[in-house]
């Protein structure tokens, strides 16, 4: 398997996933300055990171690599199975950062005034909110096991921080703190060095 990648970027998701699903897995540094090669367009017509080669399947948007990989390295254990009834919310929550969280974050970087009712993603304020609620006091958003879902939502809780658009949450802090102490982040992170 490989996964084409580039430091600083989306791709750390993928990496942190392979590594929580403990699979082998070749990484094709990609420079983004340059043309793409064939098998990266393939994979990622638009020739974005991160982009998963495995076998036949070629596939890249990082929400659809980890329940790939979830469900085809881990299923039952980094993510529910079809018949299980957290499938829908597990779903729901890895979809959640592209669908809400990264484009209420980027309305709020470039300053545009949000409509919540008008905008598929509400706006900042409503995605911050429905994410601690559906968190709560539990560790992680599923409840007690850690999922696929994990990773996206953490990668971005943490992203966040990093770019000061975390609010003062104690929940979402401390689910950042959470997902920073697991090895397989830390891996994928020491790659951006
Ligand atoms: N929705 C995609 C976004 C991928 C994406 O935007 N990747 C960026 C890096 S974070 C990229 O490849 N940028 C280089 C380019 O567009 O040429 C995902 O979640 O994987």
């Amino acid at each position: 398997m490989k996964l084409y990648w580039a430091p600083q970027t989306r791709a750390s998701r993928a990496i942190w996933m392979l590594e929580e699903a403990g699979v082998d897995y070749e990484l094709e540094r990609v420079d983004l300055a340059a043309p793409r090669g064939e098998e990266l367009l393939a994979a990622s017509p638009m020739g974005k990171v991160p982009a998963l080669v495995d076998g036949d399947v070629k596939m890249s948007e990082s929400a659809a690599i980890c329940i790939y990989v979830a469900d085809r390295y881990a299923s039952g254990r980094l993510a529910p199975a079809i018949e299980d009834p957290l499938r829908g919310r597990f779903l729901y929550w890895t979809m959640y950062t592209p669908a809400v969280v990264e484009p209420s974050m980027g309305e709020k970087f470039a300053n545009v005034e949000p409509n919540r009712y008008r905008s598929g993603w509400g706006d900042f304020d409503s995605m911050i909110e429905t994410w601690e609620q559906a968190l709560g006091d539990q560790p992680w958003i599923l409840g007690d096991d850690f999922s696929a879902a994990d990773v996206m939502l953490g990668s971005s809780a943490v992203f966040m921080r990093v770019f000061n658009m975390l609010p003062d949450s104690a929940v979402l802090s401390a689910y950042a703190d959470r997902c920073l102490e697991r090895p397989g982040y830390q891996k994928a992170l020491s790659l951006n060095d």
